[in-house]
């Protein structure tokens, strides 16, 4: 992949004006971000965008029962009409292939496509057929999430994702959306950040469905990924062309200090962050390190569960925001030291490229068999305002630029990386913290539903049309 992509870049460093290099965003000539082959998208979820939860046979979702409990989503939001996506969805393709944005990462809404008994709703099923046929007509990639959080508030009733049988039903799900979208979608991905939904679903309580425990968690994960492992094949068997995998959020914990203590808080937080979804999936077995930091957590685990998990993987999508700086604790392993004086978003997080770069090359030591990543979401919050039409959002450019150079310096380190989607195309539901988080590079004004194309969305679409253009 390196030596490929330094021979295109040769050949590109004649073709890239001086005004290109000059502007805030294009990458350096030498950037691997210049091959054409290099996807580069956007992202959304179901929930964060449509609205429309009542329509079309819509069945609840343990979003629409969590955002609706007070204290739970900041400013009392809720997903209820969010971008109203579920309308404006030709608008907003148009949008994004305006912006020359190769690849479209979205996802469905599982409560929107099944009644209770498991029997298709055809309008829901309609809505994404269109949506995605759309998108093909259009010449862009899709990436399909099935499970992006949103969990139908029936199933949660019957115990969710620490009830077994939920798996199954994941299943039965997976089975019939590639029956009926074979062929309309590029990539598959099972789910969207296993460790969330089990940890801050079911371990701490801070999202849906608010449950706080951490036996639960272990539970919920183990469920999780034997819904994903279940899945694959079915995902294979009905739409043999396109790719199938997983995404997950990877978190880089530094140490505090040089001290033994400190750096082993460091891998430990690395452990229950990363390898407790990367070992199942990737060497079959649970990290025991695990289960001596949070003891007593071991889920219940079937004959055959771990080489069900463990099904080959066509891609691995990797979601980075920041890094984690952590000192040892005795009781808990690690404790969260917040750095000071360094740069952070709207939402807190620091910004920090190298940890993206860094946790890739060593998920590339450690794994032997890892597959080709895509960087399925990267991106961040700020307080982005219209001013005389225009949003000058300078952070995230800068953001952006130097998260594409890690992903560069992996890349030339021996990564074999596929693409990059930005989260977010526009503002959206930020989960629990509602509509005050602005992640897209399109800003959406909530009261009018008007979208607004941001500063760094344009760098972004002015560097995409200059490497289209490109011999
Ligand atoms: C997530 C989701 C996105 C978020 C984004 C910013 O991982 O949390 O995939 O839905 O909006 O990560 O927090």
């Amino acid at each position: 992949m390196a030596n490929d992509a330094s021979a295109v870049s040769d050949a590109h460093s004649q073709a890239v004006s001086t005004d290109s290099l000059a502007d805030p965003f294009t990458p350096p000539a030498d950037s691997s971000l210049w091959r054409k082959n290099f996807l580069l998208g956007a992202a959304t979820a179901s929930y964060q965008i449509e609205g429309a939860v009542n329509e079309d046979c819509r069945l609840p979702s343990i979003w629409d029962t969590f955002s609706a409990i007070p204290g739970k989503v900041l400013a009392g939001d809720t997903g209820a009409v969010a971008c109203d996506h579920y309308h404006r969805w030709e608008a907003d393709i148009d949008m994004l292939a305006s912006l020359g944005l190769e690849g479209y990462r979205l996802s469905i809404a599982w409560p929107r496509v099944m009644d209770t008994t498991g029997a298709p709703n055809r309008k829901g099923l309609d809505f994404y057929k269109r949506l995605l046929n759309r998108l093909k007509e259009k010449g862009i990639t899709t990436f399909v999430t099935l499970y992006h959080w949103d969990l139908p508030q029936h199933l949660e009733d019957r115990g969710g994702w620490l009830n077994r049988d939920t798996a199954y039903r994941f299943v039965d799900y997976a089975d019939l959306m590639s029956r009926e979208l074979a062929g309309t979608v590029d990539a598959w991905a099972t789910l969207n950040e296993p460790w969330c939904s089990a940890y801050l679903g079911y371990g701490n309580g801070h999202h849906a469905p608010g449950l706080a425990d951490g036996r639960f968690a272990t539970q919920a994960m183990h469920h999780l990924l034997l819904a994903h492992g279940l899945a694959i094949p079915v995902l294979r068997a009905n739409d043999p062309a396109s790719q199938k995998g997983i995404v997950a959020n990877i978190g880089r914990g530094t140490p505090n200090s040089d001290s033994a203590a400190d750096q082993r808080a460091a891998h430990l937080f690395e452990v229950q962050h990363n390898a407790w979804i990367l070992d199942p999936l990737l060497k079959g077995a649970y990290p025991q390190e695990l289960f001596e930091l949070w003891p007593g957590t071991e889920p219940l685990v079937l004959d055959g569960d771990l080489q069900t998990i463990s099904a080959p993987l066509d891609f691995l999508g990797i979601n980075y925001y920041f890094r984690s700086n952590v000192a040892s604790d005795g009781a808990h392993g690690f404790r969260e030291v917040p750095l000071e004086g360094v740069e952070r978003t709207q939402m807190g997080w620091e910004v920090y490229p190298d940890g993206l770069r860094d946790l890739l090359t060593g998920f590339n030591r450690t794994y032997r068999n890892l597959p080709p990543i895509y960087i399925t979401e990267n991106g961040m919050a700020s307080d982005d305002k219209v001013i005389d039409g225009h949003i000058d959002d300078t952070q995230r450019i800068s953001f952006l630029k130097r998260h594409l150079a890690a992903v560069d310096q992996a890349i030339k380190a021996g990564v074999d990386i596929r693409g990059y989607f930005l989260w977010s195309l526009m503002d959206n539901f930020e989960w629990a913290f509602g509509y005050e988080r602005r992640f897209g590079v399109v800003h959406v004004d909530y009261s009018t539903q008007k979208r607004t194309v941001k500063r760094s969305a344009e760098l972004v679409a002015k560097f995409l049309k200059e490497r289209k253009a490109q011999v």
